[in-house]
C-alpha cells in the first residue's frame, strides 16, 4: 500500500513537472522547422532611432526627431526577407488566400492596382528565392501566426524600432555600408543604373544609385552583402512591413521600442526602401506608411521571434496523458478511502482538489503552449 502511494505520488509529480517546466529548446537554433525562415539572434541593446537633423531621410520629416530606444530583451529576426518558397509552404499548409490584386508598375512606368496580379504573379519574373510581394499586412501577420502555431515560438512582425535596430547593425550611418556611393550596389538592390537603363530613364543621380546592381525588380534574397548583424537586404530589395501604426514623426515614440499604437492604425509603417523607389528611401531611418490592405510589387516582410520559448511545438496530446492516467488510477484509492471514512463533507475537497488541479494544469499548459494567448501577440485590426 505504501509502495502504491509513493508510486502514485511520483506519477503525480512527474505529470505536474511535464506541465509546468518549459521544454528545452536551443536558443541558438537558426531555423525552427524545415520550412521556417532562417533566424539570426540579436542581443538586447540601445540605439538612436531616426534621422539626424541634417539628414535628408524623407520628404515629410517623419523620420525625426531622433529618439533613444532601449530594447531590453534579445530577439531573433529573419536573416532574409520571407521568400516566395517560404510563403508558398504557408499557403499550402493553411489554404490562406491573400486578396487578389496588386499595386504594380505598368509598362509605361506608371503604378496602378492591377486585379489580375498576385503574390504568385506580381507582374515580373521571380525565383522561389525572391522575396514574396503583393502581400498585405494581414497576410504577413497570418504567416507569422502560422509559424507560431507550428513551432510554438512567438513569431510576429517587427516593431518599427526593432526593425531599425536590426537594420543599423550598430551603425549610426544612414546606410550600413557607409557613405561610399559605389558600395551601394554591393549591399543593396535599389534603384540603380540597371533599372534606369531598362526603364529608359535618365540616370538621375538624385534618384538612382550611380552603379549597376544587376536587378531591375526584386533579387533573390541574400545576394547582396549583409550588415554587421549578418542580415541581408535590410535596405533595398523589398520594403518591409512593420507592425507599428503610422505616425507622421517620431515625437512620442516609446523609448522601450514597443509597438506604437497612437497613430493611424489603418496604416502600418514600412521600412528599408526597395527596388522601386528613389535611393533616398534606401536608408536606415526612412519611413513610409501603407494601408493595411496594401499589396504591392515592392512590398514584402520579414519576421521576428521573441527569445522566450513558448514551447517546442504544438500542444502534444502525450502531455495530457499522465494527468489523465493519474485520474483514472486515483479512482480506486479514493473509492476505498470514501468507504473507510464515510462520505462526509471532506469528500468534496478530496474530489475537487485533484479535479480542479487537473483543469488548472490544462489552463497553465494552454497558456504556455498556445501562442494565441501570448501577450506580445499583435492584434489583428
Ligand atoms: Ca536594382
Ligand atoms: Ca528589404
Amino acid at each position: 500500500m505504501r509502495h502504491q502511494r509513493v508510486s502514485l505520488m511520483r506519477s503525480t509529480i512527474a505529470a505536474l513537472l511535464l506541465v509546468l517546466l518549459p521544454t528545452a529548446v536551443d536558443a541558438q537554433d537558426t531555423r525552427d522547422c524545415t520550412q521556417c525562415p532562417e533566424m539570426v539572434p540579436l542581443p538586447a541593446g540601445s540605439f538612436v532611432m531616426g534621422a539626424t537633423p541634417d539628414e535628408n531621410a524623407d520628404d515629410y520629416g517623419s523620420s525625426k526627431p531622433q529618439v533613444r530606444v532601449t530594447l531590453s530583451s534579445a530577439f531573433a529576426i529573419g536573416k532574409y526577407e520571407v521568400t516566395r518558397q517560404e510563403f508558398a509552404a504557408f499557403v499550402a499548409a493553411t489554404g490562406h488566400r491573400p486578396l487578389p490584386g496588386c499595386f504594380a508598375r505598368r509598362s509605361d512606368g506608371e503604378w496602378e492596382r492591377q486585379p489580375s496580379l498576385s503574390w504568385r504573379n506580381p507582374g515580373f519574373a521571380q525565383t522561389d528565392r525572391d522575396p514574396v510581394v503583393c502581400v498585405s499586412s494581414a497576410d504577413a501577420r497570418a504567416y507569422a501566426e502560422w509559424l507560431r502555431r507550428i513551432t510554438g515560438r512567438n513569431y510576429r512582425l517587427p516593431t518599427e524600432a526593432e526593425w531599425e535596430y536590426a537594420a543599423r547593425g550598430g551603425s549610426p550611418a544612414a546606410r550600413y555600408w557607409g557613405a561610399d556611393p559605389s558600395a551601394a550596389c554591393r549591399h543593396a538592390n535599389g534603384p540603380d543604373l540597371t533599372q534606369a537603363d531598362a526603364f529608359n530613364h535618365k540616370s538621375d543621380p538624385d534618384y538612382f544609385f550611380q552603379c549597376a546592381d544587376g536587378h531591375v525588380y526584386t533579387a533573390p534574397v541574400g545576394l547582396f552583402a549583409p550588415n554587421a548583424f549578418g542580415l541581408h537586404d535590410m535596405l533595398g530589395n523589398v520594403w518591409e512591413w512593420t507592425d507599428d501604426c503610422w505616425t507622421t514623426s517620431h515625437a512620442g515614440a516609446p523609448a522601450t521600442g514597443d509597438r506604437r499604437r497612437d497613430g493611424d492604425c489603418h496604416m502600418r509603417v514600412v521600412r528599408g526602401g526597395g527596388w522601386n523607389y528613389g535611393h533616398v528611401a534606401v536608408h536606415a531611418a526612412f519611413r513610409e506608411g501603407e494601408d493595411l490592405q496594401q499589396r504591392g510589387g515592392h512590398l514584402g516582410f520579414r519576421v521576428v521571434r521573441d527569445q522566450r520559448v513558448v514551447s517546442s511545438g504544438p500542444l502534444p496530446m502525450a502531455e495530457f496523458l499522465p494527468l489523465l492516467i493519474f485520474h483514472v488510477l486515483a479512482i480506486p484509492p479514493f473509492w476505498m478511502l470514501f468507504r473507510r471514512v464515510g462520505l462526509g463533507r471532506w469528500w468534496v475537497l478530496i474530489v475537487l482538489v485533484p479535479v480542479v488541479g487537473f483543469w488548472l494544469g490544462l489552463v497553465v499548459l494552454a497558456w504556455r503552449r498556445w501562442p494565441t494567448f501570448d501577450r506580445k501577440m499583435t492584434p489583428h485590426e
